[in-house]
């Protein structure tokens, strides 16, 4: 994977703040792959219930499990398993540039990461979004996530603090942030994305 050195893009930004909306939008426009490290962990347990387990990625059962214990409690997965399940995904997208939606999620998932990968970002988009606005966001969501309850979504919101914006300061010091004020409406949130996108094939 590191001998075709891939464009990454790691897109980041509290719960509910547009992460997985604008990826969707970006992936219309420009020839990127996505990838939520969320939505590959959700589809492992649904897999993993469905199968016992995963003959591919050859996770267990006590992984499965595990997962959805620490996404019930908006804890960060560790490293190991979401850097396989984002490195499989990568491979069998045949792609060589990806959106990462979603991860790294703490020091210790960047630096893994990229010690496994030898992949550095080209740039972090990091969308900016008050609490407020990403609480009302999430719970009037309605998509069934086990996650979008008020006591996990507290949850969500101080691990995001805590842990995710340390991740954004490194890359920040790096000068490879383009922050993004993502409390407008979709549209014009997209506008502003799409600005970074192009400026970057110029
Ligand atoms: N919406 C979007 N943009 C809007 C706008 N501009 N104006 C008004 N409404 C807007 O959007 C959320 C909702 O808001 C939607 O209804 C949308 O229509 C609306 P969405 O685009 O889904 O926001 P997003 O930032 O993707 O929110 P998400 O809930 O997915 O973010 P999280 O970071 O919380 O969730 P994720 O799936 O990345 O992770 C979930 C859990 O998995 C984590 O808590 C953790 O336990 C685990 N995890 C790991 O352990 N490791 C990882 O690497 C990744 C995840
Ligand atoms: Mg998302």
């Amino acid at each position: 994977l590191a001998d075709k050195k891939p464009t990454v893009v790691f897109v980041l930004g509290g719960p509910g703040s547009g992460k997985g909306t604008q990826c969707a939008n970006i992936v219309e426009h420009f020839h990127y792959t996505h990838l939520s490290a969320g939505d590959l962990l959700r589809a492992e347990i649904k897999s993993g219930s469905e199968n016992g387990y995963d003959i591919h990625t050859c996770l267990q059962k006590l992984d499965i499990t595990m997962i959805q214990n620490m996404i019930k409690e908006g804890k960060i997965v560790p490293s190991e398993v979401t850097i396989r399940l984002l490195q499989k995904a990568m491979l069998e997208s045949g792609n060589d540039k990806f959106l990462i939606d979603g991860f790294p999620r703490n020091e210790e998932n960047r630096a893994a990461f990229e010690a496994v990968t030898k992949i550095e970002p080209e740039f972090v988009l990091f969308f900016n979004c008050p609490e407020e606005e990403m609480e009302r966001r999430l719970l009037s969501r309605n998509q069934g996530r086990e996650d979008d309850n008020i006591e996990t979504i507290r949850k969500r919101f101080m691990v995001f603090l805590q842990s995710s914006l340390p991740v954004i300061e490194y890359y920040k010091a790096k000068g490879k942030v383009r922050e993004i004020d993502a409390a407008k409406p979709i549209e014009e949130v997209f506008e502003a994305v799409k600005v970074v996108f192009i400026r970057k094939d110029e």
